[in-house]
């Protein structure tokens, strides 16, 4: 299936280029080789899982081993479930209590809620890798268990629609999509502050409320946050705060996710430390991604409370399992950083016995049993 797309990507540009020698098809050209180059490396991790199921003994074997796939791959049907999954779980009463989490109304906003929590210890921090590798596979579980999805977490693959969000399966507004982008409303910049980072971002296509397919003002409200927005208002976002769900879709922060950035990221580094600087930077893909959603992707603490935060965060644990397994005796057991954003306040180096913090959903689990994707208490591979 995806061999078959990318081929079709790549003859349909190789056309192209015979058709016209400006210089946006050598761009385009550039883009498909390093897609394909990035099929190759998602090969090479395939492969390595694969072999590795055969010949060593884990409780993952290659009879049980799940997968997780692009969101246009799925099928309607199975695109329908797993939106019917999440207002499931947007139904669901909340574990949290009104001490903990205020304005949880559902078990949809203490996933949302825990993410505010955690904010500050699980980004620019040596925990942003693992926390949110855990992280989306409670969520699943929970679609999963709570909700009898049957399937596994999708991702959005945002190289596929790097050059306009708006046109990506998981936001074109169709009842198969996350929903469209925001109604557009004339708006200016939005200053936003966290980390002791301060970031004025332009407006881009929408800025109201996601008005087609899933999750519009009917069928879906925010309830937390928001936090990072400035000016601030100042209650730490884990109160009632019911509203619309806000997208501002921005094919030029998309631009940060585009093939040729993938492929670098991948290559460039030998150590985790390495790459979590480039892949958290606000030129690099994981901003990218959040950005190029706008609206309450913009909030670093609240961005959970959009349902495709899920699609884009298991797509950043993709690219983490892509890089970790080119390389897996050296890369998968690494560590580096602390455990703050920016080491402030100073914290201890994480190592794989810090103990990460999950709040109301789930006990505490170390670093060491989230590495691997295998190796411990999980057992899925991408597609
Ligand atoms: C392509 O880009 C080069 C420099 O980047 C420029 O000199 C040239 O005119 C461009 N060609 C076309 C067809 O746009
Ligand atoms: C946003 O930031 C810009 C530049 O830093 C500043 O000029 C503007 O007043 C800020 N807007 C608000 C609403 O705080
Ligand atoms: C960033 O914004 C916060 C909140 O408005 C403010 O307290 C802080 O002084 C700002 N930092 C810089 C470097 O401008
Ligand atoms: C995307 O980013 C690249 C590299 O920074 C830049 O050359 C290009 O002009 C950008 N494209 C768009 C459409 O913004
Ligand atoms: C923490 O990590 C830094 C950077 O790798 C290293 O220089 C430092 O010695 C470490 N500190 C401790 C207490 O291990
Ligand atoms: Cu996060």
């Amino acid at each position: 299936m995806l061999l078959s797309f990318y081929f079709t990507l790549f003859s349909f540009s190789f056309l192209s280029l015979c058709t016209a020698n400006s210089n946006s098809s050598q761009i385009e050209n550039a883009e498909d080789l390093a897609s394909q180059r990035v099929l190759i490396l998602q090969e090479n991790y395939q492969e390595y899982i694969k072999k590795t199921l055969q010949t060593r003994q884990y409780g993952c074997t290659p009879d049980n081993i799940v997968y997780r796939r692009e969101w246009g791959q799925l099928s309607k049907k199975d695109r329908r479930e797993y939106i019917d999954a999440v207002y499931c779980l947007q139904k669901k009463a909340p574990w949290s209590s009104k001490a903990d989490i205020p304005g949880a109304r559902s078990r949809f906003d203490d996933f949302a809620g825990v993410h505010i929590q955690e904010t500050p210890f699980v980004h620019f921090s040596g925990l942003f890798f693992p926390f949110h590798r855990y992280f989306v596979w409670l969520y699943e579980t929970a679609l999963r268990e709570e909700c009898g999805y049957s399937d596994y977490q999708p991702y959005w693959d945002w190289t596929i629609s790097w050059e306009d969000p708006r046109e990506s399966t998981v936001f074109d507004g169709s009842p198969y999509s996350m929903g469209s982008n925001g109604q557009a409303v004339p708006h200016g910049p939005t200053n936003i502050s966290a980390f002791g980072l301060n970031l004025t971002l332009a407006p881009a296509t929408g800025g109201g409320c996601v008005y087609m397919g899933p999750f519009t003002p009917d069928t879906y409200q925010v309830h937390l946050g928001p936090v990072a927005f400035q000016p601030y208002d100042g209650d730490g976002g884990l109160e009632y705060n019911p509203r619309c769900l806000v997208r501002d879709l921005s094919a030029v922060w998309a631009n940060n996710t585009r093939p040729t950035k993938v492929l670098s990221l991948l290559e460039a580094c030998d150590d985790i430390g390495c790459f979590d600087t480039e892949l958290e930077a606000i030129d690099g893909v994981h901003a990218g991604g959040h950005f190029a959603m706008g609206g309450l992707g913009l909030d670093a603490y609240a961005s959970a409370g959009d349902p495709a935060f899920w699609l884009h965060h298991a797509q950043i644990d993709r690219v983490w399992t892509i890089w970790q397994n080119q390389a897996p005796a050296q890369r998968t057991w690494q560590t580096a950083g602390t455990g703050t954003a920016f080491n402030e306040p100073p914290s201890p180096n994480v190592t794989l016995d810090t103990w990460i913090n999950f709040g109301v959903l789930a006990a505490k689990e170390q670093v060491r049993k989230v590495s691997s994707t295998i190796d411990g208490p999980f057992c899925y591979m991408y597609l």
